[in-house]
This record gives structure tokens, C-alpha cells and sequence, in this order.
């Protein structure tokens, strides 16, 4: 009994994938700025990411992503996922979309899409996918594909929490389309209490 107990623990050490979330976990918390200012809005289409650690080997998890086209928009607008996840692409709108994505690492497709049809795609490469609609030229979104599901979106006021991050050390970075995507910095999560780090596109 004793070995098997010893067994499972060993296996669970390198599994990480396989760890559930629990209150050893770590965060963290700050605000994007953008030459040291905040802009309202402009920060809700940043994406705030931790890679390293044990992010290489966690495995998404979770509802299914959406990128939904809805008054001839995409919402959201920027939309992070892990590698390997898949996407679904709704169309809420009464007319008929195009919805072309431009990868390299991934398989870029082109899709027309009629009212409430919904189709799905996985991304397995990090990258940055555009996609566009060929009918309405002013539709754009990103699909910001990341090696790790450590991310987060921060809200309108630019104050960001990624939680449910093991502890350990890590490369934060963020990506904005005007941007692009900056190393902010090495950070050191710890269980307990959050840790602190502004990100600055300067
Ligand atoms: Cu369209």
C-alpha cells in the first residue's frame, strides 16, 4: 500500500498536467500601460501571459473557446487560446460571413459562413492568426495562440489577475496588435500570495 501510495505521488510530480488546481497556487496581478499611462479600452485588447515553468506541459482545459461574429463584429476581438485548442466560430448575425484566417504555423482557412452556422478549428502552433471577413473588410480579429494557459485579457481599467499559476519561475510577456509582442520580465509566482508586476508598452 505504502508503495503504490509512493507510486501515485511520483506520478502526479511529473504529471503536471494532471495537478488540479489548489490553493498552493499562485498569481498574478498588475496593470498594462502604455508609455507608462493607462488607456481605457486600449488595455481590455491586450493579452498578459506567463511562460516557463510548468506551463510547457499543462494541456488546455476548460469550455471551448468562442470567436463569434455578431453585428458584423468579431467578439471578442482579440481572443487568447493554449496551443491545441480548439475554437468555435459562431455567426449570430442574420447575413452571411467570410471568415478567413491567415496563419502560417496553423492551417489557415476560408470559410463562408451562413446565419447561426458554427464550425470548428484547432490551433496547435503558437502564433498569431488575423482573420478577416471578405464580404465586410472592416471585421478583424486576432486569435493570439500561446504555448501556455497561463493568460488573461485585463478589464477596461487595465488591471490584469492571471491565477491558478504553480509556483515557480517565468518569462511574463504581453501582445497588443499595435505592440506586437514584449518581454516584460522574469517573475517569481509563489503559493499564497499574489505577486505584483506592471506591464509597460513603452
Ligand atoms: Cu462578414
Amino acid at each position: 500500500m505504502k508503495n503504490l501510495i509512493l507510486v501515485a505521488l511520483v506520478f502526479l510530480a511529473i504529471h503536471p498536467a494532471l495537478r488540479l488546481a489548489s490553493a498552493q497556487d499562485g498569481s498574478l496581478e498588475g496593470r498594462v500601460l502604455f508609455q507608462g499611462k493607462e488607456e481605457r479600452g486600449k488595455s481590455a485588447d491586450v493579452v498578459v501571459y506567463l511562460e516557463g515553468g510548468e506551463a510547457a506541459d499543462a494541456r488546455p482545459e476548460g469550455p471551448v473557446p468562442v470567436l463569434s461574429q455578431k453585428d458584423i463584429t468579431y467578439v471578442p476581438h482579440v481572443l487568447p487560446v493554449q496551443a491545441g485548442s480548439e475554437v468555435e466560430i459562431d455567426n449570430e448575425d442574420e447575413i452571411l460571413h467570410n471568415v478567413h484566417a491567415f496563419a502560417e504555423l496553423n492551417e489557415s482557412f476560408n470559410v463562408a459562413q451562413i446565419a447561426h452556422m458554427k464550425f470548428r478549428r484547432t490551433f496547435y502552433r503558437p502564433e498569431i492568426v488575423h482573420v478577416g471577413c471578405d464580404i465586410h473588410s472592416q471585421m478583424s480579429a486576432y486569435i493570439v495562440v500561446l504555448r501556455t494557459p497561463y493568460f488573461t485579457k485585463p478589464g477596461k481599467d487595465g488591471r490584469f489577475a492571471i491565477r491558478g499559476v504553480p509556483p515557480g519561475r517565468y518569462t511574463l510577456r504581453a501582445w497588443h496588435e499595435k505592440s506586437g509582442t514584449i518581454t516584460v520580465g522574469e517573475v517569481e509566482i509563489a503559493a499564497g500570495r499574489p505577486g505584483e508586476r506592471d506591464v509597460d508598452f513603452e
